[in-house]
């Protein structure tokens, strides 16, 4: 599928998109605008909007699937995963007091993430291939903040806008890709000390290590892939929990500790 808008007008949309997030605006979602929009613009939009921050000194510190389990997509209305990139200082220290300001409405989602030892290039690699590909694997939160007021968006929205990326926070307790199997790994969120989301690691792709997979699969369309060393975040596994001031989260992982983060 090649792209249907031309280079200006992807630079335009990647310029529109960038400063919602850098200036905490709500924007309508893009194909109201630009109906004619499809999948690789969006794509295109992503990319022009990630060399624009590494031109501007910002550095790319990971990257993130997203919707990539049924809670997500029938929370999202959408059927397809995406994926974005995770800039330096969109991290957030374990325990850390973030800032509210830095959102427009933060969601708080529960994830597995992976660090990679080898590339990962091409389609149809196994979950057997990403765990011999894979150094060691960590619990972590994302923090979404989609640009979209009302959260109102499509796949081609979503994945134009780094796929809501604008946070997340690392545990303390990394385990080795054999030390269990993640698709049972447990979950268990608490909002305020009260119980709100849980699920086991299979909610994504039926294995976490499916979406880096599938990840390594969506960057081949664009003959990029998975550079060994990779941090990748493979996608919430609940649905996200939207936070409001004052809210604290923490998140409880099978064998692997807690994750926590409050929102002054
Ligand atoms: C899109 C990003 C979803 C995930 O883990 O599923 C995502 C959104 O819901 O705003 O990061
Ligand atoms: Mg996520």
């Amino acid at each position: 599928m090649g792209c249907n808008l031309d280079q200006g007008t992807i630079e335009k949309i990647a310029e529109h998109c960038e400063n919602a997030e850098l200036n905490c605006q709500e924007i309508i979602k893009l194909t109201d605008d630009y109906p004619d929009m499809n999948f690789a613009d969006a794509t295109a939009v992503q990319w022009q909007m990630r060399r624009n921050k590494e031109a501007r000194g910002t550095r790319i510190v990971g990257m993130k699937m997203g919707l990539t389990s049924w809670a997500k997509m029938n929370q999202m209305g959408v059927t397809q995963p995406c994926y974005g990139f995770l800039c330096d200082y969109f991290s957030y220290a374990d325990g850390a007091t973030v800032p509210f300001s830095d959102f427009i409405h933060p969601k708080v989602e529960a994830e597995v993430a992976f660090v990679t030892n080898k590339d990962l290039k091409g389609r149809g690699i196994s979950v057997d291939e990403v765990m011999a590909a894979t150094e060691f694997v960590v619990p972590a939160l994302e923090i979404i903040d989609s640009r979209y007021k009302d959260f109102k968006f499509d796949l081609t929205s979503v994945m134009a806008d780094n796929s809501s990326s604008r946070g997340f926070v690392i545990g303390s307790k990394a385990a080795a890709p054999d030390a269990c199997d993640w698709s049972t790994l447990g979950v268990v969120m608490e909002k305020n000390g009260k119980l709100v989301e849980l699920g086991a690691g299979a909610a994504v792709l039926d294995h976490p290590a499916a979406s880096v997979a599938m990840l390594a699969e969506m960057l081949a369309d664009i003959d990029e892939f998975i550079p060994a060393g990779t941090f990748v975040m493979t996608g919430g596994i609940t649905a996200a929990v939207l936070a409001e001031p004052g809210d604290s989260f923490s998140v409880r992982y099978q064998n692997m500790g807690n994750v926590t983060l409050s929102f002054s």
